[in-house]
């Protein structure tokens, strides 16, 4: 037999061999997964029963490991190859976030695992990216950037080979698959020397500071990795006093003893020197900000009523405080968040009985041992106790939040009016395949406990 490698092996090894790599790019990365593992630890420590529930779901062991990084993307074809890349991973494009809405000029999916068993092995997504070169709006310095972008192939030929090879066979073996780590890593490597002129990236920035970051380099640098932590307020106050300055509020639903989706902030970009291109061949100095570093802490995935009332919250709280990018609202935004959130059950039994959220269901010792009288409606098991149910994490992306995290590294002056509207069609005719829905994924994990849990009970009875 082939020996091929499962695909949550060759991805856990290869988002250990990205943090490792982004870590010596961007040594305050390894400053704050420290601190995220000291603040994990903590909570771990104070709270046995959190610890204990994250025990049985198997998600223990994935906390320490999980991260999500980002890239963009600067030509079609440049999508559909990185589609085939995360494939090799077992990632998949889920979810289609329309950054164009708070004048961003890309559009978004992410990459990540889908099944159950994949999510407990390796949990690593990547929000891709891709330029909306629409959106230039002078036709001259489009075409320019299309043109510089139709020169570059962000892929080595050894990936390419990998990738058809993994297609062919159906897999990758040891070598194979240590080769391919090695030359996939490679399209997300930081490169100062950019490919074009200082007059060139000018007038990109001009255009927007996120066009130059894309089109200026070999390749999609990756922009950031986040460790996710227990507990994203410690983290945050923490931070000054490790030397890492946060932005001023966390994006997301407010703190809540039954965290919902998902809460992140992310320290400042730095400034690096770069090379540009000199008119005779030669190098000139200059300094580009693109890379940085975040946080998250997820919560229960909600469904669609409670995503629903989510996004009617945190509309009506930046109604009451937009928060400002200088952090002199913070408070008041904070405040607002936790006041407008109120309706929303901050209780897992709630949550659950009113249809808010998605759960993992399981028999319970005395479901278990009760095997006369149980009945198959999951409401009735669930309030006698036979059945238990632990929060399904969110997995994915919030497009505010997001809108938030691109705002804050790209510089907090962006303007931020909205652009032309949303073009999905185009975003998936270049990834080669519909995006897939996250609702259902959640669903599908959901059902398939509530169907574990009563074949149990079919067997008991028989
Ligand atoms: C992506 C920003 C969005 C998140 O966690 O919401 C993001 C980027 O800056 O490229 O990473
Ligand atoms: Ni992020």
């Amino acid at each position: 037999m082939a020996n091929h490698l499962s695909s949550h092996e060759i991805r856990g090894r290869f988002c250990r061999a990205m943090s490792e790599m982004y870590r010596l790019e961007v040594p305050l990365y390894g400053n704050l997964m420290e601190l995220v593992r000291d603040v994990n630890d903590s909570v771990l420590a104070r709270d046995p029963d959190l610890k204990t529930r994250l025990k049985a779901l198997g998600n223990l062991e994935r906390i320490s490991e999980e991260r999500h990084g980002a890239i963009r993307l600067g030509k079609p074809g440049e999508l559909a190859t990185i589609r085939q890349l995360f494939a090799v991973m077992g990632m998949e494009p889920v979810g289609y976030y329309d950054l164009s809405v708070a004048g961003i000029p890309v559009h978004s999916t992410a990459f990540r695992p889908t099944d159950g068993e994949a999510l407990k092995q390796s949990p690593f997504r990547v929000f891709t990216s891709l330029l909306r070169i629409d959106l230039i709006e002078d036709e001259a310095l489009r075409a320019e950037a299309e043109a510089i972008l139709a020169r570059r192939d962000i892929f080595t030929p050894g990936v390419r080979a990998l990738i058809d090879k993994h297609e062919d066979e159906g897999g990758l073996n040891e070598t194979d698959a240590e080769a391919f780590i090695i030359e996939a890593l490679e399209t997300f490597r930081w490169h100062s020397d950019a490919t074009v002129s200082e007059a060139t990236y000018k007038k990109l920035h001009d255009a927007h500071r996120l066009i130059a970051d894309v089109v200026s380099f070999k390749g999609p640098h990756i922009n950031h990795l986040t460790p996710r932590t227990l507990d994203i307020d410690e983290v945050q106050s923490m931070m000054p006093e490790r030397g890492i300055t946060p932005k001023a509020v966390i994006e997301g639903p407010p703190p809540r003893a039954c965290p919902i989706l998902l809460r992140q902030t992310s320290f400042k970009a730095l400034e690096e020197q770069i090379a540009f291109l000199g008119k005779n061949g030669e190098r000139v100095t200059g300094h580009h900000t693109a890379r940085f570093g975040e946080i998250e802490q997820r919560g229960v995935a909600l469904t669609p009523k409670g995503r629903k009332l989510y996004d009617e919250l945190l509309d009506k709280a930046r109604g009451l405080a937009q928060p400002k990018a200088d952090g002199s609202n913070a408070a008041d935004y904070m405040a607002a968040l936790s006041e407008v959130f109120a309706p929303l059950p901050d209780d897992y039994e709630a949550l659950r009985a009113e249809g808010f959220a998605y759960f993992h269901y399981f028999l319970t010792e005395e479901g278990k041992a009760a095997p006369d009288g149980l009945s198959n409606d999951i409401d009735m098991l669930v309030a006698r106790g036979y059945v238990g149910f632990d929060p399904l994490v969110y997995e994915d992306f919030l497009p505010v939040s997001a809108a938030g995290i691109f705002q804050s590294n790209l510089g907090d002056n962006l303007a931020s009016d909205s652009l032309a509207g949303s073009n999905r069609a185009v975003f998936e005719e270049a990834l080669g395949v519909a995006v897939r829905d996250e609702f259902s994924l959640y669903q599908s994990l959901q059902d398939a406990s509530i169907d574990a849990v009563m074949a149990r009970v079919a067997s008991a009875r028989a």
